[in-house]
């Protein structure tokens, strides 16, 4: 399996994320990208490329064309205004407000932003886009006819939503390569968010729309990140009615009953007719993970690798989340490793 994976991610860099009332050093940083990337050549899997360059036509196709330019301007943007930190969101859309987009920095960065954690810093961008290029060419190789490949994207994608960043999400990885599928020639696509935290911003890009099918196995919103979307009801609108799918899970599930989860999730990806599956991959599932509250153990993830490839159809892998501790390097590889047999 190729492994796609930018230097430029390293590019992100942020010093502050608000968490607990502090600015503290974000949990969403270079190191994770080495040692995953360190984890999987170790594992094997070596034949490592650096992604092709790519417009915005596909991500114009899943994101809102306004909040591509606020993600690509808001760092100097923020500078020019003459603040003195990363640029962190205070102020937003909420119950009973306008809709109206604001012409400052200050209101604009509320207005695309659901989740204030994250701050945008200088080289943001510039990384987002290194990630999505990576998630592009990954779609590209699966679409070419390899049965699978891992794009080793940072920084993450899934909680960015069509006009909206947070969770330390910018650009939507694992929608642009789906889109990227569908483009190819794919009639239909899944993907499959095993991230911890609910995969808030695919769904909100892809609720609507019947081409591809969004499945995620999550922290219950009722108790964990992103708090406000990610019920069991939450099933697709219009064309999309039945093609989203929520897994909520409580405190403390181990892999026993996460992965059944996982079985009807991927029965009903199966049932879909999906033509490939994008994995959004999470490794915050982990029993060690600092911000989460799963149970799943290293081996788990060798289990979980087998069980995706036996649904039989091309798989790209997505990089998420994943934090702290030196095995989400290991959990990764197990995954990918699982997949190949
Ligand atoms: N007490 C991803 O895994 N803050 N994003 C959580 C926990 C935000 C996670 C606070 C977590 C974002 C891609
Ligand atoms: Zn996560």
């Amino acid at each position: 399996m190729r492994v796609i994976f930018s230097e430029d991610h390293k590019l992100r860099n942020s010093k502050t994320e608000l968490y607990g009332g502090q600015l503290v050093p974000p949990f969403e940083a270079p190191f994770r990208a080495e040692w995953i990337l360190a984890a999987v050549k170790e594992a094997g899997f070596t034949d490592v490329v650096a992604p092709n360059e790519y417009g915005m036509e596909t991500a114009l196709k899943v994101h809102d064309a306004g909040f591509l330019k606020f993600l690509e301007t808001a760092w100097e943007r923020w500078q020019a205004a003459g603040f003195k930190g990363e640029a962190i969101a205070t102020s937003f859309p909420v119950r009973r407000t306008s809709r109206r987009i604001p012409k400052d920095i200050d209101g604009q960065i509320g207005y695309y932003c659901n989740a204030a954690e994250t701050s945008i810093s200088p080289g943001t961008w510039e990384a987002a886009l290194s990630a999505m290029y990576s998630a592009l060419s990954g779609a590209d190789l699966v679409a070419s006819g390899h049965k699978a490949a891992f794009s080793l994207c940072r920084p993450p994608g899934h909680h960015a939503g069509i006009d909206m960043f947070g969770g330390y999400c910018f650009i939507n990885n694992a929608a642009v390569a789906a889109q990227r599928l569908l483009d190819k020639g794919a009639g239909k696509v899944a993907i499959l968010d095993v991230d911890f935290h609910h995969g808030n911003g695919t769904q909100d890009i892809f609720y609507e729309r019947g081409d591809v099918f969004f499945a995620s196995l999550h922290g219950d919103p009722a108790e964990a990140f992103p708090h406000f979307l990610g019920y069991a009801e939450e099933t697709g609108k219009g064309a999309g009615e039945g093609t989203t799918q929520n897994y909520p899970m409580a405190r403390g599930t181990p892999y026993s009953v996460w992965s059944a989860a996982m079985e009807d999730a991927l029965q009903r990806i199966a049932a879909f007719g999906a033509e490939a599956i994008v994995v959004s991959l999470g490794v915050d599932t982990f029993e060690k993970d600092p911000i989460s509250f799963f149970k799943l153990t290293s081996p788990d993830y060798l289990t979980m690798g087998r069980r995706i490839a036996a649904s039989g159809v091309p798989l790209l892998v997505v990089m998420e989340g994943g934090y702290g501790v030196p095995e989400i390097g290991l959990n990764v590889a197990n995954v990918l490793t699982g997949i190949v047999g």
